[in-house]
């Protein structure tokens, strides 16, 4: 059964891999699975037809058959249950790699994007760089949490996990920002997720998204 999910047709981060359509490709492409990918606009995003599939107006959507998912955590977990290599078939190890698929989107993706955000949106408003300095405080927690858990293993927890795809796709977002300096266990686990091939597809496709919309 052919899936589709759904990309910005230019994406805001002019082909970062920053939308949480990457992860989504890169579960794909880690189980082996080919897709198809339907580009949308902001517009076409608040029409109904997206609407009935993403109740927010956001991407990505994820469709097979006659099941359609929104929430890029819980399609990476469709996508991890479904196909052999994002969840350790031990039940414990399992259960363990899903807690860090919540851990990296409940616990490290909210500050992170919150002040993404706040770069973007607030960056004029009076209070702005006091929101700035909390938001890295917290983000710094956790990052200094995350780097003594991590140590000096490859992944999370054993083998390279749907939670270290999540969690990678979530740090990459402080990339070439000066919070990451101070781990460099977390710079070397970014990169062992970079230097997968199937991530490297990933970023690939979504990078030719951009370049096109950028062509034409
Ligand atoms: N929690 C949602 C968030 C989805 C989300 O924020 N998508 C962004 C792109 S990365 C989007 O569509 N933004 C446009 C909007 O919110 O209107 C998920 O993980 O799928």
């Amino acid at each position: 059964m052919t899936i589709t999910i759904t990309a910005f047709e230019r994406s805001p981060d002019r082909g970062r891999g920053l939308a949480r359509d990457m992860r989504v490709r890169w579960a794909l492409e880690e189980v082996g699975e080919p897709y198809e990918v339907r580009l949308v606009t902001f517009a076409k995003m608040r029409e109904p037809a997206h609407l009935a599939l993403q109740p927010f107006g956001q991407i990505p959507t994820y469709e097979e058959g006659d099941l359609a998912l929104f929430e890029s955590g819980a399609i990476v977990f469709h996508i991890a249950e479904r196909h052999a290599g994002l969840l350790p078939r031990d039940a414990n190890a399992r259960a363990r790699a899903i807690a860090w698929m919540f851990a990296a989107l409940n616990t490290i993706e909210p500050p992170i994007f919150d002040r993404a955000l706040a770069t973007i949106l607030e960056r004029n408003e009076p209070w702005y760089e006091q929101r700035l300095h909390s938001l890295e405080l917290t983000i710094g927690k956790r990052l200094a949490d995350l780097s003594r858990r991590l140590g000096d293993a490859d992944w999370l927890d054993g083998a390279f996990s749907a939670g270290d795809l999540l969690m990678v796709t979530i740090l990459l977002r402080l990339k070439g920002s000066a919070l990451l300096d101070d781990y460099p266990n977390l710079l070397a686990y970014l990169a062992r997720g970079e230097a997968r091939p199937a991530y490297k597809r990933a970023f690939a496709a979504q990078l030719a998204v951009y370049t096109a919309a950028s062509a034409g």
